[in-house]
């Protein structure tokens, strides 16, 4: 039974194959044998075919024991709920997971392809919108590295996050159908599928109710191998993809009637057909809540159902179960678990109330009041009839808890209710997702140190008032293997070398040692050299594909993250534009040359975000054109950002654009990347740049602009964009150049929407006022990097301060505090 590949190939060979020989007998025979291509005929994406095939089985052995073992162990689980896990490729991941990447590298020689070549025909795997999707998936391999034992589960999209490309300056969606020549590094499980229930009726039983539902789906599970990092461990990602019944199927098969099985049959599967390609706005429709029901309840029934087997009980499920809400997409868990325990397993109201506590703890990532989930208490009572009586027994409860501890403050009851009363209206009562979650946990936390205290301050006030101690931070953080040791090869090479091996991939705060070396010149240098073959690489692509020339010894100024108006693309946007003024009158003194990066996606009905990224190509058109200034000005946007793109611009970039209104950006994550590989920080004090400041030294980021404090502050006073625009010359030329056509002669009106919004519509986000202190922050920014010495001596220490954004201390501190679990 242990026979490994490499042990098989070794009982047919004599005398023995080097292991590289035996790599590449590997690959041939999966060519032959699996993919049935001709090796000397084998096209890439067979090539890829064929090694992922060699790394799957290799990575299968090791997830079957590590299985075995946990089982054997009856271990604690913890299991991270998510609709969202933004993976990108697997390829690269899997090969440096069981030390393969250098020997493959190796086999893949000139005339053939390269490895890099081969591993690019791997469709990104993209179920995720953003900040949200990527963490999880960070968190997925920092789970299994540092040795828990841990599950994701989530929905199996056929169609993940659009596709984006850009048609005259304007985004246009594609659907994205990742799957349709299937994935190699998906195992279906024939024999794992549960019964999800909709709608119908309630009988009750004292504490139980029998739900006779109306409809019914199965969810079947397609596993995702998360191999660790210098460890064994293989992790697992399950994900539910919707089937119809089959005796439905059939029924209307066997009648004749196809039209009908057809439309059966979609009924049911839409469930996980798409992905919601919005972020931050709450979606509101009831296909929507089917999602969330869906995968939730299939995850539920599949931890109990693997907890029976283990103890074949449930009064310690605590004990061995911890379930990790990601945001409130999941909340419904709260509902579904005391359902299953009550009305399926037969345990008392109570007995599965202090059990649910202990199990689910919940992370919130925004503050944004828009993106705040809530579902019409109608809808939920006609799509889960038994969770809304749930719903309201657990807040019943919940008052009476509220009363004894603050007895007659019936605001405060309204305030905190799971329920917003809706003015009275039945119609318009709502099921507060949040608060749910937060009564149903035992830990809630944010994921910055600045929006977890906001979050206690603000959204949550009443509740952090209730439950003191359930309120932590746990700030976020990224896998250094994929974003430094995957892809950023050459800097590296340069840290193994210098750090005397390759353990920082999992002692990140090793990196610290790097602080000595800022300044040595030796070291500069090659740091330099780095980045710049990396810009080169960059530079490359953006000639490739948008037929722009990037000057690889430029400033690459980059900002990449979803466009949203919090996020400010636009400050940036005139920032350039004033650049480009200067430049002409004149007025410009010491600028460095300057590539102007830009890369995100919108959400597909967010009318202001589109409209920003096509005033970033008519400004781009102009500038990049323009022989007076076209040496010291670039602009470019780079189409579909996601996973790949970013492991393309991360080691590229010198300048990280982290410019958020203070006190909207819950973390940021890319912030992290950025500096990471290398790149300064030009910011706001938001999220989790503070605390990148309060590691790298604030001598070496660019803080500008109005903290959290003077933000509320001018928001009381009355923010005045008026007499900003009006006592600021070079704002006010900018705006004009946006608001006359100067950028879209073809339809002058073109942007009068965003002009209106920043000086009429009260300029929400506050971007003129940070505008001058943008500004001015941006020429310091200039001044040092013609100090090539002294940016890389910041570069470094940037560099060398990033060892507590590793996704591994954010996970031990989950671990410690959250799910009280030992880590390795
Ligand atoms: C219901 C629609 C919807 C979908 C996604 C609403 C809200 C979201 C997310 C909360 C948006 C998101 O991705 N938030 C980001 O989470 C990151 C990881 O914690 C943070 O780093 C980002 O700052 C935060 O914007």
């Amino acid at each position: 039974m242990n026979l490994s590949w490499s042990t098989r190939l070794m009982s047919n060979a004599v005398p023995p194959l080097s292991e590289s020989e035996q790599l590449r007998c590997a690959v041939e025979q999966k060519l032959v044998g699996t993919i049935a291509a001709e090796p000397t005929r084998a096209t890439r994406a067979d090539l890829y075919l064929a090694l992922s095939q060699v790394a799957r089985e290799q990575l299968a052995e090791r997830w079957v024991r590590t299985q075995n073992a946990d089982r054997n162990n009856k271990a604690r689980r913890i299991y991270y709920l998510s609709m969202e896990f933004l993976i990108g490729r697997a390829m690269n991941n899997a090969l440096s997971a069981i030390g393969l990447r250098d020997q493959t590298t190796a086999l893949f020689t000139p005339p053939g392809p390269s490895l890099e070549e081969v591993m690019e025909c791997e469709p990104d795997a993209a179920l995720g919108n953003g900040g949200l999707g990527r963490l999880a998936a960070c968190f997925l391999d920092s789970m299994a590295t540092v040795g828990l034992p841990s599950w994701g589960y989530g929905v199996r999209y056929e169609y993940g996050m659009f596709a984006q490309s850009i048609l005259n300056g304007q985004q246009v969606e594609k659907p994205e159908a990742w799957l349709q020549d299937r994935s190699p590094w998906e195992f279906p499980r024939a024999n794992k599928h549960h019964t999800v229930r909709f709608g119908g009726t309630c009988e009750h039983h004292g504490e139980w109710a029998e739900w006779h539902a109306a409809d019914s789906v199965e969810a079947k599970a397609f596993d995702y191998v998360i191999p660790g990092h210098g460890t064994d461990r293989v992790s697992t990602l399950r994900l539910w993809k919707a089937a119809a019944p089959s005796e439905i199927d059939l029924g209307a098969f066997n009648t004749g009637d196809y039209q009908r099985a057809a439309e059966f049959k979609n009924r049911f599967e839409n469930i996980s057909w798409v992905l919601y390609p919005n972020d931050s706005t709450s979606a509101g429709r009831e296909l929507r809540l089917r999602q969330e029901y869906f995968f939730v309840s299939a995850s539920l029934q599949d931890i109990l159902e693997r907890h029976q087997a283990e103890h074949g009980t449930f009064s310690n499920l605590a004990e061995h179960v911890a379930i990790h809400l990601n945001d409130t997409h999941p909340a419904i868990s709260v509902a579904e678990l005391m359902r299953l325990l009550v009305d399926d397993h037969a345990m008392p109201w109570a007995a599965a109330w202090d059990q649910c506590r202990r199990i689910f703890s919940y992370t919130n990532h925004t503050l944004m009041p828009e993106a705040l989930e809530t579902w019409k208490v109608t809808l939920i009572q006609r799509v889960l009839p038994r969770h809304i009586l749930i719903i309201y027994r657990i807040n019943q409860e919940f008052l009476d808890e509220v009363v004894r501890l603050y007895p007659g403050d019936i605001d405060l009851m309204r305030r905190v209710s799971l329920i917003d009363d809706g003015g009275g209206h039945d119609k318009d009562k709502r099921v507060r997702m949040a608060n749910l979650c937060i009564v149903g946990s035992h830990r809630v936390n944010g994921v910055s140190q600045l929006h977890s205290d906001l979050m206690v301050q603000t959204i949550f006030a009443d509740f952090a008032r209730l439950y003191p101690e359930r309120f932590h931070n746990k700030t976020n953080g990224v896998t250094p293997r994929r974003w430094l040791a995957q892809a950023n090869p050459a800097l590296s090479t340069l840290l193994d070398d210098k750090l005397g091996g390759k353990d920082w991939r999992l002692d990140l705060d090793r990196l610290q040692e790097l602080r000595a070396s800022a300044d040595d010149a030796a070291f500069r240098t090659a740091f330099a050299a780095a980045k710049r073959g990396n810009k080169l690489r960059l530079a490359n692509y953006v000639a490739r594909e948008l037929a722009v020339n990037l000057d690889p010894d430029s400033l690459f100024d980059v900002q990449v993250k979803r466009i949203h108006e919090y996020k400010r693309q636009l400050l940036n946007v005139l920032h350039v534009i004033t650049r480009y003024n200067a430049l002409l009158d004149g007025s410009a003194r010491d600028y460095a040359p300057r590539s102007v990066i830009f890369a995100g996606k919108a959400a597909s009905s967010y009318h202001m975000a589109k409209q920003v990224i096509r005033l970033i190509h008519d400004v781009a058109a102009v500038v990049n054109n323009d022989p007076r200034t076209r040496d010291l000005l670039r602009v470019v946007f780079i189409p579909n950002y996601g996973v790949s793109i970013a492991e393309l611009i991360m080691p590229a970039a010198n300048l990280s654009e982290q410019i958020s209104t203070a006190g909207t950006e819950a973390s940021g994550t890319g912030n992290m990347k950025l500096s990471l590989n290398g790149a300064l920080t030009i910011g706001t004090e938001d999220g989790a740049n503070i605390e990148i400041r309060d590691n790298v030294g604030a001598e070496n980021i660019f803080i500008f602009g109005n903290n959290t404090a003077q933000v509320n502050a001018i928001r009381q006073a009355g923010h005045q964009p008026l007499a900003l625009y009006h006592g600021d010359p070079a704002l006010k030329e900018a705006l004009d150049r946006i608001d006359t056509g100067f950028f879209s002669p073809g339809e002058r009106s073109r942007y009068h929407d965003i002009f209106n919004c920043l000086l009429h519509y009260g300029d929400h986000y506050l971007l003129l006022a940070d505008y001058a202190d943008y500004v001015a922050t941006q020429g310091r920014v200039d001044a040092l990097y013609l100090n090539s010495d002294e940016w890389q001596r910041k570069a470094i220490i940037n560099v060398a301060g990033m060892g507590p954004f590793s996704a591994d201390r954010t996970i031990r501190d989950y671990a410690n505090d959250t799910w009280h679990i030992d880590t390795n």
